[in-house]
């Protein structure tokens, strides 16, 4: 096959009490699962190795908070996990909270089967906010704890794959997918922590699973690319998590999806000639995109004036 059979290694709660080891004695069970499946790449979530801390209030710098972030990839911690995925032959993306100097990132990394990291991506739409507001059910601080992605959203060849990330709330912006599908991208992997149940109006918690498969599966049909999509998930100290981790086709259609809230693996056989038929026709870039047309998407960040074509031009009498 001209692919990647791909694991997606779904993740039960992390308790805040819970260490790394426990954690990654878990992950390297779905890596023995995996290899049972054949799998040769495998997704894990995002910020993987602890418990979902921007619901929690901190001050940066406090220890309490420093304790969350990775002082170095792979640490101690985390070296049993590159064994056993080179042992297996494996490769893996993780998603892990970055000490970068200065800077604090919610990242994820591309590491091949021997272990070497083919790249890194830093989460670029960080969502909810920089302050606390105890009106708030539950609070979401990424912007308050992690700085914004300086990475932009590169698409790494590796595992005989054009290979992309991007990070949980990534995933709900069509810029994220067009930018690499901008660069032939055959594989998007990410993974996510989304909590619910947060005093969301209308019925935007009961829809949180349906939010979470229209916008990947839109980004994967847009774009022709797959998409494997890990979650988190299940209650967090108390906050609960959706699941729903899945694997997507070029074509937009779910090939495979978890059915707990547990660590779970998830698996597909991921046909690049799939992805690449899929680009030659409707999603065709080259022969049908109209960039002229797009200014506003680059030049504008919210919506501004209406623009207004010219009476004229649009051939209206009373130009
Ligand atoms: N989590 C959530 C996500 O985008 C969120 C934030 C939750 C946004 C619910 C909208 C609705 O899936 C992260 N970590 O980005």
């Amino acid at each position: 096959m001209d692919g990647i059979v791909t694991g997606v290694a779904q993740m039960g709660a992390i308790q805040k009490a819970d260490t790394r080891e426990t954690v990654v004695a878990r992950m390297t069970e779905l890596l023995r699962e995996a290899k049972a499946r054949g799998c040769g790449f495998v997704v894990f979530p995002e910020l993987a190795l602890t418990t979902f801390f921007p619901r929690w209030v901190y001050d940066r710098g406090d220890a309490e908070l420093e304790a969350f972030y990775e002082d170095t990839m792979p640490g101690p911690a985390t070296r049993p996990l590159f064994d056993m995925a080179r042992d297996l032959g494996i490769g893996f993306y993780l998603g892990y909270a970055e000490k970068a100097g200065a800077k604090r990132f919610n990242t994820a990394i591309l590491v091949e089967p021997s272990g070497r990291i083919a790249g890194k991506y830093r989460k670029v739409h960080l969502p909810g906010h920089a302050e606390p507001d105890p009106s708030r059910l539950g609070e979401h601080l990424e912007k308050r704890y992690f700085d914004v992605g300086d990475l932009g959203f590169p698409v790494y060849e590796t595992m005989g794959v054009k290979m992309g990330m991007c990070i949980c709330n990534d995933r709900r912006w069509p810029e994220t997918y067009r930018v690499m599908g901008l660069q032939g991208v055959e594989l998007i992997a990410l993974g996510y922590n989304t909590p619910t149940g947060l005093g969301e109006p209308y019925q935007a918690a009961a829809q949180a699973n349906f939010h979470n498969s229209l916008t990947m599966q839109a980004g994967a049909y847009h774009n022709a690319c797959w998409v494997a999509a890990a979650a988190k998930c299940g209650v967090e100290e108390g906050f609960p998590m959706i699941g729903q981790s899945m694997i997507i086709s070029p074509l937009g259609e779910v090939v495979a999806q978890a059915a707990t809230l547990e660590d779970e693996l998830i698996a597909a056989r991921c046909d690049m000639k799939m992805a690449r038929y899929a680009k030659t026709e409707i999603f065709n870039l080259a022969r049908h995109r109209r960039p002229e047309a797009y200014r506003p998407i680059v030049e504008r960040v919210g919506a501004g004036d209406l623009i207004q074509p010219d009476r004229k031009q649009m051939g209206l009498d009373d130009a």
